[in-house]
């Protein structure tokens, strides 16, 4: 499929998209969210594709945030209608059952940083900074940084973000959690299909299982998210790559995994 804002490539196991806006340092505006929600579902049902990376054209930004042109004009009702699907486009994203990795190649901020946070994991380069500046505009983060933000790093530097509006580099980002690791300026594509080769090795369903567990468990209390993890896990052993995995560790050999 052909979009407008994003580019999409699909090689050996792992899709690459693209967010291809340039000009406007990769601005999120509606025709971008809602393209970005196509094409989760078209990469949701191909069962050639094992893990997501996003990444930003150019060499200066991930995202620079949603579109402050687009946003200007907007009355109460149509942002409204903006933030709604921007929040399912997200949440469908975020809950993709398949591994994602934002490779932040440049800077995150708003919109930018919020999409980031909706990966799984984070590879930033060196030069990369952080942000939520909503506040220097007016605004507050809309699409997921007052919930997002605190969950991964903890309220306090949540809101030290959100409240100031200032940024943070890489190794500070690191530091609090909220990336995963960082590499050198124009690394993190490269480091980000290193990862996602080792993750297509690996059997889709348990990948997804994963996933679930941790996406759902981490919103419920510690019982409830305990027996959800336990679903998730007897579920399991109704699939031929749970015998796989186990009979290859007998047999002493790598698991060759079917996703079934
Ligand atoms: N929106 C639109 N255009 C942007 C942009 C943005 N967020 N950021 C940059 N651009 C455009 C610039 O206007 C400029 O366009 P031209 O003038 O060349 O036409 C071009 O990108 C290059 O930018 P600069 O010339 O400014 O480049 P610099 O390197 O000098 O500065 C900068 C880079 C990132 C520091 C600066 O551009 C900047 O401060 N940008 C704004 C950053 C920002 O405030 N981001 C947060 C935006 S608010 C929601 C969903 C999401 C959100 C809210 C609601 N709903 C679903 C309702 C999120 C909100 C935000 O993200």
């Amino acid at each position: 499929m052909q979009y407008e804002t994003l580019l999409v490539e699909i090689t050996d196991g792992t899709a690459v998209i693209t967010l291809n806006r340039p000009k406007a340092l990769n601005a999120l505006n509606a025709k971008l969210y809602s393209e970005l929600g196509q094409v989760t579902d078209e990469l949701a049902a191909n069962d050639e594709v094992k893990a997501i990376i996003v990444t930003g054209s150019g060499d200066k930004a991930f995202a620079a945030g949603a579109d402050i042109v687009y946003m200007y004009p907007l009355n109460s009702i149509e942002c409204r209608k903006f933030v709604m699907q921007v929040k399912d486009v997200l949440l469908k994203f975020e809950n993709l059952p398949k591994p994602t990795i934002a490779a932040v190649n440049g800077m995150a901020l708003g919109g930018g940083c919020e999409l980031a946070m909706c990966c799984d994991l984070r590879i930033a380069e060196e030069q990369a900074i952080f942000g939520q500046p909503e506040i220097n505009l007016g605004i507050i983060p809309g699409a997921g940084g007052t919930q997002r933000l605190p969950r991964l790093v903890g309220a306090a530097r949540a809101k030290e973000l959100v409240y100031l509006g200032g940024s943070i580099n890489a190794a500070e980002a690191h530091r609090i959690g909220l990336v995963n690791m960082v590499v050198p300026t124009g690394g993190a594509l490269e480091q980000a299909k290193k990862i996602a080769g080792k993750l297509a090795a690996k059997g889709p369903l348990a990948l997804a299982a994963a996933k679930a567990a941790v996406n759902v468990g981490t919103q419920l209390d510690l019982a409830s998210g305990l027996t959800y993890e336990a679903e998730c896990f007897s579920g399991l052993f109704a699939t031929e790559d749970q015998k796989e995995g186990m009979k290859a560790f007998m047999e002493k050999r790598p698991a060759a995994f079917k996703g079934k």
